[in-house]
């Protein structure tokens, strides 16, 4: 790890040219990934900014895959990411949360030995009100042999991720990422444009403040995923209690947790029996971050960047935070639908 003292600004360029250093077979080309995105990620900020002024807050009438209804922040996200990463000759295919099918790179520019999957705008029902969004992003190498992507790529355990990271949209902008050499942040300065080191190998702080669930599902939860949340409220006399804080933006409420030391709990129940957020394009990327910090993620029963994804948009039910309580959910007898 490079040191830099406290005086001195570090981008995110020179960041990563300087962890690229460190692995002298490195082609570049991830590094390149990385600069892409976080050129999304102002781009995508911009739009974020100034979606109260452009008069295009409001729902579109397109239902994407998931079977809800875009944003058309949404739509305009998606897009800058693939305009951003289609001709760069680094991805040899894409998938996104907000598209059926794997996203080729169009005929006649170059396909590199990367994949990209994609969250361009979560939590996206959060702008018309002013809560934070975010980008989640995640990259796997190509382990199929033709030059174009294909399925196979797509579907890889998170534990083979070679990078992965978010950008949120709040007060400030702020971009994390993760190349397995530890967990670091960036904040957007707006007036040079660029985002510079701020969190430095971040570590999720052993003890937990908060609690992130959405208890308006209680009625539908089964005994154990209640005595669960028993706990943690340190109502069954076990523990103190946590803080209970949830956005109901994942990103806002990870970074949080990550920031300040908490568990984040989208269980399933027998209505939803898989929960309600997608394994590749949100659970993968923050279990990836999570643990490069310190902490953990499972889907009550073993490591999320475990879980061999059957399909594109498969959901999971996702415990993510500091390692001590998310490690308590196997005490709990959850059931598997
Ligand atoms: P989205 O991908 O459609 O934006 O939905 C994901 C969001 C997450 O940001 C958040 O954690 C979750 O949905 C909240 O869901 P709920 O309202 O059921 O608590
Ligand atoms: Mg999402």
């Amino acid at each position: 790890m490079v040191r830099h003292t406290a005086t001195s600004v570090v981008t995110i360029e020179r960041f990563i040219i300087e962890q690229e250093r460190m692995f002298p077979e490195a082609t570049g080309e991830l590094s390149g990934i990385l600069y892409d995105m976080a050129l999304a990620g102002k781009m995508i900020a911009n739009k974020v900014r100034s979606a109260g002024l452009a008069d295009i807050l409001g729902a579109t009438s397109d239902v994407n895959v998931q079977g809800e209804v875009q944003q058309k922040l949404d739509v305009i996200s998606n897009e800058i990411i693939v305009k951003a990463f289609d001709h760069g000759g680094r991805l040899c295919a894409m998938a996104s949360e907000e598209e059926p099918d794997i996203i080729h790179i169009p005929e006649g520019f170059r396909a590199g030995k990367y994949v990209l999957l994609f969250d361009p705008l979560d939590g996206s029902s959060n702008i018309d009100v002013n809560v934070p969004v975010g980008t989640i992003f995640s990259v796997y190498q190509k382990i199929t042999r033709g030059a174009r992507g294909e399925m196979e790529d797509m579907l890889q355990p998170g534990r083979r991720q070679v990078a992965a990271g978010y950008v949120i949209y709040g007060s400030s902008t702020m971009l994390v990422y993760t190349t397995g050499q530890g967990a670091h942040g960036f904040t957007l300065d707006p007036s040079i444009g660029e985002f510079l080191l701020s969190h430095p190998n971040i570590q999720i702080p052993t003890r937990a403040r908060y609690l992130s669930v959405n208890d308006a599902y209680e009625q539908d939860w089964p005994e154990p995923t209640r005595a669960l949340m028993r706990r943690y409220r340190g109502l069954d006399g076990q523990r103190s209690p946590l803080n209970v804080r949830y956005v109901g933006s994942l990103v806002a409420d990870f970074h949080r947790n990550l920031l300040g030391g908490g568990v984040f709990c989208y269980p399933a129940n027998e209505k939803a029996p898989k929960g309600k957020l997608r394994l590749l394009y949100e659970a993968n990327p923050l279990a990836f971050i999570a643990e490069q910090a310190g902490g953990l993620a499972t889907n009550g029963f073993g490591r999320i960047l475990d879980v061999q994804p059957t399909e594109l948009h498969e959901r999971t039910p996702l415990y993510l935070g500091s390692k001590a309580e998310v490690e308590t959910v196997a005490e709990f007898p959850l059931p598997q639908y």
